[in-house]
């Protein structure tokens, strides 16, 4: 059969969950070969129904026999589950793209953009499966990735405004039921996050290390470090949580080896993959948290050369955390493999 007409039998485990759902969507929206979809989740959610192409399928429970006959796994079912369930899907021979930090760091697991590192993706045969970075650090470097090719980049400095809807679907209804009652004039309750949400501005995404970073922001250091297979690269994140449903923000200050000037820039993001430049603060157009939920692109603005140091260059970087932070990527992904590899 020709490579184009081939299907795949494709499982989700984790379908039931903010990411699993936009996980159905993204294989919708971009044609993705399917031949069998395969909704895997926890019990409680056994015979619920979710609609793919128009067509009903009921979920099953997440078992280490669910994938007989199954090419392609995709996992959104948090770490713990990844741990418990990803090897024997690759036993039973599916390719496993795991969205959990749980095979992240692994040396013989790729993690994989394909904006920035799509030749890793060869290296899944060892053990038949595929990591799919944190979402701060995927947008931070689709960004980055056309600069670090051009001119180098020395030392990365971050802080983030992450959505919610990162924590998952449970966060998404916590920020929503304290803005309710805030405006019904009543008292906040919390229960997913140790504080109120709504109108304010945590500085504590995961748990906290030893070293006094926060576990997002290790992942943000030790990922870059890992893409760009670069271990001299001094990253340093302060990842925050702000009371916004979809898309995280990053104020992202560069130092680089050589110079390059904000308007060099601007070029290289103008034609880089997955990248929308909007940068146009005369007419107060720059990314947007509100503008890109449900959009496949990373938007790059507020491109501005760092006057406090020799090669320094500031961007504002936007993108969907649910979709390139999550389902897309590990979408595209998967049509690298089907592509090139399997
Ligand atoms: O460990 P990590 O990598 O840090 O990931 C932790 C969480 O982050 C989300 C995801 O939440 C995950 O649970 N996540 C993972 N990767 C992400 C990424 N790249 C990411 N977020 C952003 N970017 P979620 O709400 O999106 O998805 C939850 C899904 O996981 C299914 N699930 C949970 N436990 C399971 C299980 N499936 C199989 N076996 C298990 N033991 C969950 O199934 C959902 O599909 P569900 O539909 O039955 O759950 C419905 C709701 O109930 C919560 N829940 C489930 N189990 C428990 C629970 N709450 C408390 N205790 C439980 N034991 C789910 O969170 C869901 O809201
Ligand atoms: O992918 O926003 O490692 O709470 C898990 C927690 C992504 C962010 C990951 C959050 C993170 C998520």
């Amino acid at each position: 059969m020709s490579k184009s007409t081939r299907t795949f039998n494709v499982a989700v485990a984790g379908a039931t969950g903010a990411v699993g759902g936009a996980m159905l969507d993204v294989l919708e929206r971009r044609n993705f070969p399917v031949k069998e979809l395969r909704l895997l989740a926890s019990e409680r959610s056994v015979g619920k129904k979710l609609t793919f192409r128009g067509q009903e399928i009921a979920v099953q429970q997440l078992t280490k026999d669910a994938f007989t006959g199954i090419d392609v796994a995709l996992f959104s079912a948090g770490g713990d589950r990844s741990l418990e369930f990803a090897p024997a899907a690759a036993a039973a021979g599916a390719v496993v793209v795991d969205n959990s930090s749980a095979f992240r760091m692994d040396p013989e697991i790729p993690l994989v953009v394909p904006e920035v590192n799509p030749h890793a993706i060869a290296q899944y045969k060892k053990r038949g499966i595929i990591a799919n970075p944190n979402c701060s650090t995927i947008q931070m470097l689709v960004a980055l990735k056309p600069i670090h090719d051009k001119v180098g980049i020395k030392r990365i400095v971050v802080s983030t405004y992450q959505a919610v809807s990162g924590t998952g679907a449970k966060a998404i209804e916590e920020l929503k039921q304290q803005v309710l009652d805030y405006a019904a004039g009543k008292s906040m309750a919390h229960k997913v996050y140790p504080h109120q949400i709504a109108f304010n501005c945590l500085p504590h995404i995961d748990s906290f290390l030893a070293n006094g970073y926060t576990k997002e922001e290790m992942k943000m250091v030790n990922e870059t470090r890992k893409m760009f297979e670069d271990n001299s690269i001094g990253v340093t994140a302060t990842t925050v949580r702000v009371p916004v449903f979809y898309g995280h923000s990053e104020s992202v200050n560069i130092e680089t080896k050589e110079k390059i000037s904000s308007s060099e820039v601007k070029a290289l993001l103008a034609n880089a993959p997955g990248v929308k430049l909007v940068d146009d603060p005369a007419n107060a157009k720059y990314p947007l948290a509100t503008d890109c939920a449900g959009n496949f692109e990373t938007l790059v603005g507020r491109i501005r050369e760092d006057e406090s140091i020799a090669n320094g260059i500031n961007l504002w970087v936007v993108a969907d955390n649910i979709l390139k932070g999550a389902a897309l990527n590990a979408v595209q992904i998967a049509e690298i493999l089907i592509d090139k590899y399997i």
